[in-house]
């Protein structure tokens, strides 16, 4: 008589919703996809088209090439910028050389860079609150000339700044920082130097806070959280810190094989959650790993609708 298989121990996980890709991310795919239909591969793409390797990889498997320069770019063959922005001198250099180049760079940061080169026109100093060395950011300092704009990461920085002209401030944000963490910033600013001119709606996009909002209302529900995401990934790295706050363990994993199970020996119920660079296919692949060892029960728990999607350039809507 063989024994009858031990039954798995029951898990709850709370999947959050919004999460995973957002309408930048999904155009920006769009573009390098099209691109390949429409010149052929290979088609180059100056960093990573979104933070993911899973989206790379597939996306190399179609004909594309990335690399992190321009003049890592052969004449004669076509390049798209990622979603997260390039300096001004990318797409002036690629002109220069006679380059056929797609702007992939989501519309709500070009909308940033805009309302930098305004403000700037304006005589005002910017203060960008960001993190140093993200593409984001280097893409929108170079926007405005060197010295009108001073990075600003934490409030300790918002406290430190001493400005030239105290009458002639504005600030603007990366799109994808923690909403917390930033109000403590412009709260900073605002006491500091009531005069500062804001951006007239949030720099932070939807997608980013969405995602946190969705992520803050399971994480309190949860043993343990997990966000697909990967390591340079701005937005799913501040899902994991959001998760923290809130008191619960949470972890950033890339796809399934890097489950721990382990972390998860004594969890009853545990989030999940997904940066808006990994796509879906990546949370159904976690969901059914840890189902061949748990019994698990799913949920979605709602806490906003997104309908939003961005046209694609001009000259690829029909290829
Ligand atoms: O969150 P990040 O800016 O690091 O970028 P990704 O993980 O690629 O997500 C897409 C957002 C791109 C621009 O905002
Ligand atoms: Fe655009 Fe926001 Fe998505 Fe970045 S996270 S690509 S700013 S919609």
């Amino acid at each position: 008589m063989t024994d009858a298989p031990a039954a798995l121990p029951p898990m709850t996980l709370l999947i959050a919703a919004p999460r995973g890709f957002c309408a930048g991310v999904d155009r920006a795919i769009i573009i390098v996809e099209k691109a390949i239909e429409k010149y052929g591969a290979p088609v180059y793409v100056r960093h990573e088209i979104v933070h993911n390797k899973f989206v790379v990889d597939g996306l190399k498997a179609k004909g594309a090439i990335f690399v992190e320069s321009l003049d890592q770019v052969p004449d004669g063959v076509p390049v798209v910028f990622s979603a997260h922005g390039v300096p001004k001198a990318v797409p002036a250099k690629a002109e220069e050389r006679g380059l056929d180049y797609l702007d992939a760079t989501c519309p709500l940061v070009s909308k940033v860079h805009r309302q930098a080169e305004r403000q700037v026109d304006a005589g005002r100093h910017i203060l960008f609150i960001g993190h140093k060395g993200h593409p984001e950011v280097i893409g929108t300092f170079g926007q405005v000339p060197d010295g009108t704009m001073t990075l600003i990461e934490t409030v300790e920085d918002a406290e430190a700044f001493t400005p030239a002209d105290p009458a002639n401030l504005s600030f603007l944000t990366q799109t994808t920082l923690s909403v917390d963490d930033t109000a403590a910033i412009v709260a900073t600013l605002l006491r500091r130097f009531p005069a500062i001119h804001a951006p007239k709606g949030e720099d932070i996009c939807y997608a980013t806070s969405n995602r946190q909002t969705a992520v803050k209302a399971i994480a309190g529900k949860c043993d343990a959280v997990y966000v697909i995401g990967a390591p340079n990934s701005s937005n799913s790295l501040r899902l994991v810190e959001v998760a923290e706050r809130e008191g619960t363990p949470a972890r950033l994993i890339q796809r399934a094989a890097d489950i721990d199970f382990d972390w998860l020996k004594d969890v009853k119920t545990l989030g999940l959650t997904a940066g808006a660079s990994a796509p879906e296919i990546l949370v159904r692949e976690v969901v059914d790993r840890i189902g061949e060892r748990f019994a698990i029960s799913e949920q979605q728990v709602e806490t906003a609708q997104e309908h939003i999607a961005f046209k694609l350039p001009r000259g690829l809507e029909t290829a």
